[in-house]
This record gives C-alpha cells, sequence and structure tokens, in this order.
C-alpha cells in the first residue's frame, strides 16, 4: 500500500556516545549568546559571553514533512557546566500546537526534565541512561545537565508541533531552577 504523501521509510544511525543521527539532515548549535537571558547570575553570564561565548547544545534532525501524522525524531547533546550555579540547560519551549506531546529516551548522561503548564503546575523528572520520560501535550519542557558528561537524549514528537519560545521568555523563564548546592542538583523557585 503506499504511503499517504510518498514520504519513504527510512533508517538512520543514532550514536549514543557523540548523539549524532548519521546522516542527519539538520544540525543546530546553541550558543549561551542565544539564551542568555535564561540564566539568573548576570555577571556569570557576562564572565561566559566575554571568555568564547561557549556552545550549550547541539540538536540533529532528521527532516520529515511538518504535518499532522508524521513524527519527527532528533537527538540533543547538551554539554556538562554551570552558569554561576546553574547547570547547562536548552532554552525551553511550549509547542506552539499545545495539544501536542513528546516523549525523551536518554541515551547517555544524567539530567532533569523540568516542565510545567501556563495553568501554574510544576515537574522535574530524573533523566538516566535507558530511562524514558514522557511530556504531556500542553507542558513547557526544558532539560537540564546535572553531571559532568554530556547528556544525551532521543526526543519523538509529532512533526507539525511547531515551538514557542516566546511564551517562556514573555513568562520571565521556568517557575523552577536548577542548582548546584552543597555538591548535588537542587530544584528551586525562580
Ligand atoms: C523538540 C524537542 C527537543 C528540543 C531540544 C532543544 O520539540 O523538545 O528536540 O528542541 O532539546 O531544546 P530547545 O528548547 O532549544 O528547543
Ligand atoms: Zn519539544
Amino acid at each position: 500500500m503506499p504511503g499517504v504523501d510518498g514520504h519513504r521509510p527510512w533508517m538512520r544511525a543514532v550514536d549514543f556516545h557523540s548523539g549524532s543521527i548519521r546522516p542527519h539532515d539538520r544540525r543546530t548549535v546553541r550558543r549561551l549568546s542565544d539564551m542568555a537571558w535564561a540564566y539568573r547570575d548576570r555577571d556569570a553570564v557576562r564572565r561566559a559571553l566575554d571568555g568564547g561565548d561557549p556552545v550549550m547544545y547541539e540538536i540533529y534532525e532528521a527532516l520529515v514533512p511538518e504535518q499532522e501524522g508524521h513524527l519527527l525524531t532528533c537527538t540533543t547533546v547538551l554539554h556538562p557546566g554551570r552558569i554561576g550555579d546553574e547547570y547547562f540547560m536548552t532554552k525551553g519551549h511550549y509547542h506552539a500546537l499545545r495539544e501536542t506531546g513528546e516523549v525523551y529516551l536518554t541515551l547517555r548522561g544524567e539530567g532533569l526534565l523540568l516542565m510545567e503548564t501556563e495553568q501554574g503546575e510544576t515537574a522535574a523528572v530524573k533523566m538516566g541512561v535507558r530511562e524514558v520520560a514522557y511530556v504531556p501535550p500542553g507542558w513547557a519542557h526544558r532539560t537540564v545537565n546535572t553531571g559532568d558528561e554530556p547528556l544525551v537524549f532521543l526526543a519523538v514528537y509529532p512533526a507539525h508541533a511547531g515551538h514557542d519560545y516566546a511564551a517562556i521568555e514573555r513568562a520571565g523563564g521556568f517557575r523552577k531552577r536548577v542548582v548546584h548546592r552543597d555538591g548535588k542538583a537542587v530544584v528551586v523557585d525562580r
């Protein structure tokens, strides 16, 4: 039976260590300057920017049509490090189509998946190797690398979901932060 839109089945290789998808259709690099607003310690942000604007994370994508029915597969490689006492993290977003969820499978490292809703609910879910985390529809999501090696995870989500970063920025960031305190990762209020 032919596919609904002529898109052919495929297979890609995922390197669990480097996080690369081979071949990938797009690789996106996010540096601190792309999300400097997200960190609380402004002096630490300035120092890190002056020190060379570190790469925070990379995203490898296997692109498919951005249409309902398709699923987009991608990996994220979130580097270890801190800005002040706050761990390296992703910008975080709602899906533009709020009714779409997402699945994360951790391939390497350890971290936390911070989630929240526009109604004020919050959650922090552990991310560890071979563990799956679920982002329900309507929940904004941000990953935080609490370990000392790259946090690598595979994500699958509806290809027509879209990304709404502006809602997070407008809200002044996520309601919770993950900071390094007494040698461990602690979730605190913004
Ligand atoms: C996409 C999915 C992830 C993130 C990636 C980077 O829906 O949630 O692939 O895009 O982890 O995070 P962000 O917040 O910069 O898109
Ligand atoms: Zn997402």
